[in-house]
């Protein structure tokens, strides 16, 4: 490479474009001569050459069902006067502009906001306590950059972080390329991967998580959005984890393209169908609309689950056009994404504690099931309950048995308590509904078996 080339690579690299060497791709030597000539260090202010972008953001106790039934307490970054979310809301500016971002804390706890991924910040405005400052209840303080290369970050507290990362303290920080600079890509999609201990709480001695829920934008399956990418259409997804455990995104039915990392562009894009994300890691990804819809989840599928029961997660559907069949023919099918998928009752009530005794029931020798006079039935054959809407008068005995050759465990939810009855083939168990109500139960194993005792 000539020094020509090389000048306009260390300036490519500088601003965080991808080192677009005609006739290739760069070689090793030329990238470490780039990275050595890089310069690096505070950029002051009045080096900015563009907009002045200016965002407040306050911080907010909340509350959200974050994964269907679940509703736990969050910190939450907010822009006064909109709702407080996890994540917070998306930060974005463009290549040149001088960045300010005043956290204003109308919280309880100190705080502070760390600008991860940002290389042309000073110390001061770095957002960690013991080397910048911590921002206490009442207090505010205007964080400021100059943006200086285009790429996927993030933001987050840094007081404690442990525990206020783990309470949601965080968002994406976009910064985009300069005006009328050309992008390979059509629509964009941020897609945030965390985890969750849904028994934690801020007021515990000391935060030792135990994650029970795996999080894609701030919910779990089926509570993630679809990310739509219309058929012909070229996307990128913009990867941020903000959360603790190291993740492996898998998209069926796709190709993608890796085209950066941690907001730098790579020089030699790659081909993968998955993704291993680690904490901190940003990644964007060229996808491609095609026909249909397909998942897009975490393959440590441990992670596939909420509170243990799959399907749940870190799971969301990518979809694309209508769906085409395997034989060519274009004839639809049903394309239903998360909403249709499953699953859980959303009325259900929050868990509470008991308010009256377990249910009363027995479990039978499998081979000869026994059902009590007066008892209803429920009879589980090929997967499915029947009836699946039973109506009793209150006081009745109802009993399900297993015709199935294998194991179920009825989950029957009553005053927002689940209490599970395992029932081995051929099976039986009988339970007393003494209360007027609607009693829902499915199937722990098996979610889409689900069926409603009606209790008049
Ligand atoms: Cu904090």
């Amino acid at each position: 490479m000539n020094a020509r080339a090389l000048l306009t690579l260390c300036t490519l690299l500088a601003v965080g474009t991808a080192p677009a060497v005609s006739g290739g791709v760069p070689s090793r030597d030329d990238l470490i001569r780039a990275f050595v000539a890089r310069p690096v260090g505070t950029v002051p202010a009045a080096q900015a050459t563009g907009q002045v972008r200016e965002y407040t953001l306050d911080v907010r106790t909340v509350r959200t069902e974050v994964s269907p039934g679940v509703t736990v307490e969050q910190w939450a970054f907010g822009i006064p006067g909109q709702p407080a979310t996890v994540p917070g809301p998306e930060l974005r500016a463009r290549v040149g502009d001088l960045v300010r971002i005043t956290l204003v804390n109308t919280h309880t706890q100190p705080h502070t906001l760390h600008l991860h991924g940002i290389t042309s910040l000073a110390q001061e405005m770095d957002g960690v306590p013991h080397t910048s400052a911590a921002i206490l209840p009442g207090q505010s303080y205007t964080y400021e950059f100059v943006a200086t290369e285009a790429g996927t970050h993030a933001y987050h507290c840094h007081m404690q972080t442990n525990l206020h990362l783990d309470m949601g303290m965080y968002g994406a920080l976009v910064i985009e390329p300069r005006e009328g600079q050309a992008v390979p890509w059509t629509g964009e999609h941020t897609v945030i991967l965390d985890e969750w201990d849904s028994r934690q709480s801020p007021d515990a001695a000391v935060h030792d998580p135990h994650p029970d829920l795996f999080l894609v934008n701030g919910r779990t399956f089926p509570l993630i959005p679809d990310v739509h990418v219309p058929e012909g259409q070229t996307d990128v997804l913009r990867v941020i984890h903000m959360g603790a455990a190291p993740h492996s995104l898998h998209l069926h039915g796709h190709a993608f393209l890796v085209i950066a990392k941690d907001g730098h562009d790579l020089p030699a894009p790659y081909a993968a169908d998955t993704l291993p994300v680690l904490p901190g890691e940003r990644y964007d990804v060229l996808v491609k609309g095609r026909d249909g819809t397909f998942p897009l989840h975490d393959h440590n599928t441990a992670q596939n689950v909420n509170r243990g029961e799959y399907p749940g997660g870190q799971h969301l559907m990518v979809t694309g056009g209508p769906a085409r069949r395997a034989d060519g023919t274009s004839a639809p099918v049903p394309t239903p994404g998360s909403a249709g998928l499953l699953a859980h009752d959303h009325a259900a009530p929050p868990a509470a504690p008991a308010a009256e005794a377990p249910a009363r029931h027995d479990h039978a020798a499998p081979a000869t099931p026994e059902v009590p006079a007066g008892s209803a039935v429920i009879r589980i054959s090929n997967f499915e309950y029947a009836p699946g809407d039973l109506h009793v008068a209150a006081g009745q005995r109802v009993t399900w048995i297993n015709a199935d050759p294998v194991i179920h465990h009825v989950v029957l939810t009553r005053d927002g308590r689940d209490e599970v009855h395992e029932l081995p083939a051929g099976g039986s168990f009988t339970v007393t509904f003494d209360r007027p109500g609607e009693v829902r139960y499915r199937c722990q194993p098996h979610p889409f078996m689900r069926g409603v005792v009606h209790v008049n």
